[in-house]
């Protein structure tokens, strides 16, 4: 039996209809965001067989090593979306400053936020790395867009997604309307439905984060992992541990199963004293993402989608996944820590 085939350019025009006033515009972006995690997708599945693999040699703003695969899918988001006309500014995790619309090109109303290949130290040895994105309204005046256009709160995000490249491609998308999948078919190069209306399980039995870092976390996170140790009794066994080291597959995981991950504050860590995920490209759209589905994400105590942001590459800790989990960890942080 074929079932009803919806690509994920189908949906976003359905859910168009919802809103009389729509121009059309958004859901353009949406298809173009479409396109370059498509051809992200190609390389990356085919970056085993070419010589992409490896360092570029020299760092990011981040000071971390640059990927080569990291800058390929810069270029595509950048290049592809700057001259779109539906952006009026964009900023990436591997460029120090926003990027203007060239001159000459329409400036839309849209600023975009993107992690262009999230998970980048796993690429070498074949696991699931991925594209974050944020959009935002525009709200500075002028036509140009500027920094107030990305610096906004979560909660004013007109949507948010991420385009997973594992063992198939993924698109997941929200624009407050609930929380869509998408699965890539390689052979016709669309993204099809699979999974609409995603609801995260309210509790989990997963618990993702780098324990190795146990020594720099403070006495509540130190206290709830323990917890999460004993026996549970809800399935009569201790939280399992997942990690892979890759936000947007371990945020997958457990939308789809349940759970928590944690990249909490390292207080210790003079190397991550904010925590080591960024705002507006990582913890801001999954954030999003986690509350459309009915779970939720805190920094420890604040939730990630009331932090009014103050610059560009702001890290945060990030506790994100089923509700249940991450309100228990939000009354460890209250009683242990504060
Ligand atoms: P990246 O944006 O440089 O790829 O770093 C972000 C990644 C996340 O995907 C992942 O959750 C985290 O870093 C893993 O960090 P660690 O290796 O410290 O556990
Ligand atoms: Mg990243």
């Amino acid at each position: 039996m074929v079932h009803r085939l919806v690509t994920v350019e189908r949906h976003l025009m359905d859910q168009e209809r919802l809103f009389p006033e729509a121009t059309g515009e958004f859901s353009s972006l949406m298809s173009d965001i479409a396109i370059a995690g498509k051809v992200v997708s190609r390389e990356v599945n085919k970056a085993g067989l070419v010589e992409i693999l490896g360092l570029t040699g020299y760092e990011n703003v981040q000071g971390e090593s640059v990927q080569k695969l990291d800058e390929y899918a810069d270029q595509v988001f950048v290049q592809s979306l700057i001259r779109s006309g539906h952006i009026c500014i964009m900023a990436t995790e591997e460029r120090e400053y926003a990027v203007h619309v060239p001159e000459g090109f329409k400036i839309g109303k849209y600023a975009l936020t993107v992690d262009p290949l999230d998970g980048s130290s796993n690429i070498d040895a074949n696991v699931s790395i991925g594209t974050i994105f944020g959009i935002h309204r525009k709200i500075s005046p002028g036509i140009d867009g500027s920094e107030e256009d990305y610096l906004q709160p979560g909660w004013k995000l007109a949507a948010a997604g991420y385009i997973i490249y594992g063992s198939s491609t993924m698109m997941v998308y929200t624009t407050g309307n609930g929380v869509h999948a998408f699965t890539l078919d390689p052979s016709i190069g669309e993204f099809l439905l699979c999974n609409e209306d995603v609801k995260m399980p309210v509790k989990g039995r997963i618990y993702s984060c780098n324990e190795g870092n146990y020594r720099f976390w403070s006495e509540g996170t130190k206290k709830y992992i323990d917890y999460l140790k004993e026996m549970d009794p809800a399935s009569d066994r201790p939280y399992t541990a997942r990690y892979i080291g890759s936000l947007v597959a371990d945020f997958h995981r457990n939308l789809l199963f349940g759970g928590i991950f944690l990249y909490p504050v390292d207080k210790k860590n003079p190397r991550k004293p904010r925590g080591k995920l960024r705002l507006l490209y990582e913890a801001q759209p999954l954030a999003m993402i986690a509350v459309e589905a009915g779970g939720a994400a805190i920094d420890g105590l604040v939730d990630i989608l009331d932090i009014v942001p103050e610059e560009l590459h702001q890290r945060v800790p990030l506790i994100i996944g089923s509700k249940y989990d991450v309100e228990l960890y939000r009354s460890f942080i209250k009683k242990y820590d504060t």
